[in-house]
Order: structure tokens, then sequence, then C-alpha cells
């Protein structure tokens, strides 16, 4: 028998239901209906043609339905049965709802622009560890966002060469420094030398300071060697690992999650574009995040709207709040804002973002005109006034390094 799997009268539980938006083109010389219809058979139980194995309970038990379709505005909305979904297990839940159906012919072009998870399946998540919360609470940060450097270039220096920056970085402001996305494990910088000076220059830091400071050590490999990197950072006294999480893949995330070493979990979210990025295709930055959240990562780049990378106001903005709002116990993930920042974005980026985040600088710190040291007090400095409600130009009257990256950039 052909299933239908289109029922505009279905009115979903949202207990009982995964509801997936997706924005729909169907493929020359087929219908709107015909494409949904197609996607949502793919997409939970069924395939091409009729099947003398597709029994009508397991349709009616485990069937997806399109309830809501709009040609004119390319969405529709499909309910898929909770029990589709493997508990706790997110390549699953993408082979599943963002699997095959990105490659039937049927469709010209499909995007998953959002999900709306049931309480009983979020559960079955652990969630981040130590959250966003906790993570405020662990640098004393009050009524300021945290303040985060990537050491720049992003490959080529020798451990104890990024060890002596991250170290500018700390003495000057700077909250968390951070390996940069494609800094593993080289020849010129090899993982573990890099951990013991980093983080010697960490404590150092610390010491001088009497601020709590954190080096973020990108562990991304082959996963067990990713629980190994994850063991000497701990085993050393770190307290953040870095994973980039859609080349690594969910399943080395949730695995490192699952390992309760009491670290936090930076995700670095390299490659994103070539899923997010198309509007009409793919799976949105939204999704991904709340998937990562499930997953358990602490903190999660999410875009700055007004630096180098895209990514909208409202993506942006939509994509925070899926990573902080309650949600069934899980804890909030702290969103950071990165790429291409420097101190004059930092009033426009707090007035659009808000405090709730980690402000990220690269280019736009050891690019100051002075070094290293003068880019990380400018940085804090346009935090600091940002907070304050001064403008820079008054504040720099005052921070000459400020003054210096305001002319500068
Ligand atoms: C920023 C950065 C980050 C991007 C990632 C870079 O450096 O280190 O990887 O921010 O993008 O290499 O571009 P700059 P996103 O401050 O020098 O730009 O946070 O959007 O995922
Ligand atoms: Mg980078």
């Amino acid at each position: 028998m052909n299933y239908k799997y289109i029922n505009l009268k279905f009115k979903p539980n949202p207990l009982k239901f995964v509801i997936g938006t997706f924005y729909l083109e169907p493929a020359k010389n087929i219908t709107f209906e015909q494409a949904a219809n197609e996607i949502a058979a793919e997409s939970s139980i069924g395939t091409w043609t009729a099947i003398t194995t597709l029994t009508k309970k397991i349709k009616n038990e485990l069937g997806a339905s399109v309830f809501y379709l709009k040609p004119q505005e390319n969405i529709i909305k499909i309910a898929y049965p909770v029990n589709l979904f493997e508990r706790g297990n997110i390549p699953q839940f993408l082979s599943n709802s963002a699997g095959n159906i990105f490659s039937v012919k049927l469709i010209k072009n499909l995007k998953l622009l959002d999900v709306q998870l049931p309480p009983i399946y979020i559960k079955s998540f652990p969630g981040p560890a130590i959250g966003a919360n906790e993570i405020k609470k662990l640098f004393k940060a009050k009524n300021r966002p945290l303040i985060g450097a990537i050491i720049k270039p992003k490959l080529g220096l020798t451990p104890d060469k990024q060890a002596e920056i991250a170290y500018y970085c700390f003495k000057n402001g700077i909250d968390i420094v951070k390996d940069d996305e494609n800094l593993t494990n080289q020849n010129f910088n090899q993982f573990e030398k890099r951990v013991i000076s980093c983080l010697r220059a960490q404590k150092k830091a610390e010491k001088e300071t009497k601020e709590i400071k954190a080096y973020v050590f990108n562990i991304t490999a082959e996963t067990e060697e990713m629980i190994k990197r994850a063991k000497f950072v701990k085993k050393h006294g770190g307290k953040i690992i870095m994973i980039d999480v859609i080349t690594a893949g969910f399943s080395a995330v949730q695995t490192i999650r699952k390992k309760n070493l009491g670290l936090i979990i930076h995700a670095h979210r390299a490659m994103h574009s070539a899923i997010t990025r198309n509007p009409k295709h793919g799976i949105s930055m939204l999704v991904l995040a709340k998937l990562l959240r499930l997953a358990g990562v602490d903190q999660l780049h999410t875009g700055t709207v007004v630096g180098k990378m895209e990514g909208g106001k409202k993506e942006v903005l939509n994509t925070n709040k899926a990573l902080t709002c309650k949600w069934f116990g899980l804890k909030p993930v702290l969103p950071i804002a990165s790429g291409g920042l420097h101190p004059k974005l930092v009033p426009e980026l707090i007035k659009i973002l808000g405090k709730n985040l980690i402000i990220n600088f690269g280019g736009g710190l050891h690019g100051h005109p002075h070094g290293t040291a003068c880019g990380a007090r400018a940085a804090r400095q346009a935090v600091d006034a940002a907070c304050q409600g001064i403008s820079l130009k008054k504040y720099a009257k005052t921070h000459p390094e400020l003054k210096v990256a305001l002319d500068h950039f």
C-alpha cells in the first residue's frame, strides 16, 4: 500500500512528537505536496515505492506526518513520533531527520530550519556538565562578558612562543586564551609540549594577577586520541578543552562529554557554514546549536553579527537564546562571539548580543600596532568602557592603548 504522509488536520502533541520545520523547494515538475510527502516518508519509515513489508501498525505508530504545508512560504512542518529516535543518540537523530532527505531528486532545495524536541527526548541527554553559569562564576566576572584571545598566527608558533604570547594576554586583562581551530599536534607545535608551556604561563599569570585564567587546548583528532589529550590536560591542571565539533563529529563530542573529566568543553564550529550558510539548503545553525547543547558542550561559537563571519542578527540572537533558555533541566551553554572583532566593534556587539557571552579577539588584538600586550589592554578597555556605558572615544582619552587601537582599526 502506498501510504500518504500528509495530514493537515493533525495536531501533534509536543510531548510525544519531534517537530521539524523545513524550507522546501520541489524539483522541476514535482508538486510541493509530492516533495513534502517524500520527505516525511524517507525521514521516517517509507521509501520511494510501496513495500509489502510496511504494515499499517508500523505506519500508525512510527510514520511521520506533514501537518503544516505552505507552498507560498516554502515551509513545511513535520511531526515525528518520538519513538523513531533512539534516546541519547545524536548521529541517529541526524540520519533520521536530516539524512537521506537532502539527496532525493524530488527536491531542489531543502533546509532544516528548526526542531522542537519533546522533554522525554531532551532528558535522555546529559547537556553541559559545567555550563554558562558556573563558567561565569569561575572567572568572577560580574556584569561583564568574559574576554578571550585567540593566539595568532593560527599555525607556526613553537609551544614556548605560544605560551609567551598567552602570558601577555593573561597579564593584560584577558580571561581565556585559546588555540586556533587548526592547531592540534603538528611537528612545529606538539600538543603535550604546548599544554605544559601554556599551563605554566597560565599559572604564572594567575599568581601575578590574582585572577582566574584559562588556556583552551584544541584536542581535535580521532576520538581515542582526543580522550588521551583531554586526560593529559586534566592531569596537568588545565580547565578547558576545545573540540572542532563539526569536523570531529557529534559522536566524538558525546564520547568526550560522557568521560566527565571536569573540564569545560569549548566548541569551535569550523566547517559549519558548509552546512548552515546556504539559506535554502542544509541545516540551520540553530538546529546544530540545540544538538550541541544536548551533547553537552559548555561554550559554543555562534557569531558576532558585526565581525568578519557571515551570520545576521536574527540568526545569532535566536541561536544564543536556544543555548541559554530554560530547557527541561539542561544547563545553559555560554555563547562565544568571535571572528574579525576589534575594540571599536565592542559597544555595538554588546548592544546587540548583551553581556552573557565570551568576546574573542584574534587579529583585533595581536594586530595592535604596539603588540599583543597593548592589544589585550585595548580589548579589555573597550569591554570595560562599553559595560560602564562610556563611549570609547571618551574612555580612550585616559586609556592610551585603546586610543591607538581606535586610530588603527
Ligand atoms: C577568529 C578565529 C575564529 C573564528 C571562527 C578565526 O580570529 O580564530 O576561528 O571566529 O568563526 O580564525 O577566524 P580573528 P565563528 O579574531 O582574527 O578573526 O566564531 O564564527 O565560528
Ligand atoms: Mg580561528
